[in-house]
């Protein structure tokens, strides 16, 4: 396994703190030549000529969306998570201004442009407005630098939003990476990740610090495996025949008012979960997560749970400790590239956010099923749930055949074959956030 620098909250302010990212973070020429898909940047840089004009100065952000390989609902109970970054992307073209002013305007027509003034105190726009991101970041950033400039902005977008792909932490973290570049700001990724994870509330979702730590920390060819409380990443490389399928359920995963509330439930049950638990073992009622586990192994845990008069917070707790125990397995799975046990593990992962959390649905379980029966090595829903995506493994042989199944099955009369490549496709593990200068 590949070890990254050290605990990234504890880097020197200035410092990246990913030292293989650090190296070629700006590159600088003329070409626009980042991995996405060039159609996508072919309409950005169009547009940004008629939107913006005058476009001296320009360059552009890459922030690329992730598909959680295993350990769901548990970054916010402070327990580690085993996502890679994929290689579909947020792209901003962007202009820095003279003022205060911050215009983004997305390519997608259903989105459209949106206008505000920079502060330390940004009024929100009404909830479930999409620029709600960009002020969310915009915010963030002008609490650490109230001098920030404002700027011009194209958005354009390959990574499918409401689809458990973590589009909304990509646009947080482009839009702060895009100020602060403005702003000819030092970039810190290391504290970047947990400043945005806490910024991103801003939109009214009390959520984990996964997305914004993968979609900064990222590297090709690699997952990472992400521990929080301190804050620290470690890469561990992916063997090259292995496939990770993302397939949609075509049920949005939005975080409409009612997925919102499941959300924050859950993480409710479980700080009710453990404390229960520590009562029961006489400890402080504060007592976390991974405070009990560096106590007690999973099975003394899962038996004391079981005298839990509440079977619901009972089942919550279940998955929690044992989806960590998965992560751990998971991470020396891959590391031994020991193919069979990952795909089981991630099936289990499944079964335990369907049957303990209660965060699936239909969709996503038939499309489990049906992967799993024409061949994949494991499948698992990745993302907050409740629609979405599922995430799958296989191989370079299998994945043909697998996919064809899933068409056949599933998306046939309801998906058009020439929209197929953007409900399913083979998820590259990708490289971090970038900045591609003029
Ligand atoms: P998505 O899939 O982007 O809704 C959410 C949280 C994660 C994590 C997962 C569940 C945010 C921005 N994202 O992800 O931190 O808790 O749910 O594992 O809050």
């Amino acid at each position: 396994m590949e070890r990254a620098a050290q605990p990234l909250d504890r880097c020197p302010p200035g410092r990246d703190g990913l030292n293989h990212l650090v190296l070629g973070y700006t590159q600088t020429g003329p070409a626009v030549t980042d991995p996405i898909r060039s159609s996508t940047v072919s309409t950005v840089r169009r547009q940004f000529t008629d939107v913006v004009g005058d476009t001296t100065g320009w360059f552009v952000v890459r922030a690329p969306g992730r598909a959680n390989l295993i350990g769901e609902h548990i970054d916010y109970n402070g327990l580690a998570v085993l996502p890679m970054a994929i290689d579909r992307s947020i792209t901003l073209m962007v202009r820095p201004r003279q003022d205060r002013t911050v215009r983004v305007h997305n390519i997608d027509p259903r989105f459209g442009s949106r206008t505000f003034e920079l502060s330390d105190a940004i009024t929100p726009a009404p909830q479930g407005d999409w620029g709600n991101y960009v002020r969310a970041a915009a915010q963030a950033v002008c609490r650490d630098h109230p001098d920030v400039p404002g700027l011009d902005a194209v958005i354009g977008s390959d990574l499918p939003a409401a689809a458990g792909l973590s589009s909304s932490s990509a646009l947080v973290v482009a839009s702060a990476l895009a100020l602060l570049h403005a702003g000819g700001l030092p970039i810190d990724r290391g504290g970047l990740m947990g400043r945005l994870a806490a910024a991103e509330r801003y939109v009214g979702l009390r959520g984990g610090g996964m997305d914004q730590a993968i979609c900064l920390g990222a590297r090709a060819g690699t997952a990472a495996h992400i521990r929080f409380d301190p804050l620290a990443l470690d890469t561990v490389g992916i063997p090259a025949d292995w496939r990770f399928v993302v397939a949609s359920s075509l049920v949005p995963a939005r975080k409409s008012a009612e997925a919102r509330a499941v959300y924050h439930r859950r993480t409710e049950e479980c700080r009710q979960a453990a404390k229960e638990i520590a009562r029961l073992l006489e400890l402080p009622a504060a007592t976390g997560y991974p405070a009990l586990l560096a106590r007690f192994d999973t099975d003394e845990l899962l038996a004391v749970a079981g005298e839990l008069r509440d079977h619901q917070l009972a089942r919550r707790f279940r998955h929690v400790v044992t989806e960590a125990r998965r992560v751990d397995r998971a991470v020396s799975a891959l590391a031994t590239k020991s193919l069979d046990t990952f795909g089981d593990l991630m099936t289990a992962s499944h079964a335990s956010l369907r049957d303990d959390y209660q965060v699936s649905c239909p969709e996503l379980d038939s499309l489990v099923d049906l992967a799993r029966e024409s061949g994949a090595v494991g499948a698992r829903l990745t993302g907050a749930g409740l629609g979405g995506c599922i995430i799958v493994l296989g191989t370079v042989e299998t994945v043909p055949v697998m996919v064809q199944r899933l068409d056949r099955d599933f998306y046939r009369g309801r998906v058009a074959i020439t929209d197929l490549d953007a409900v399913r496709f083979v998820a590259v593990p990708a490289d971090g956030a970038t900045i591609t200068a003029s």
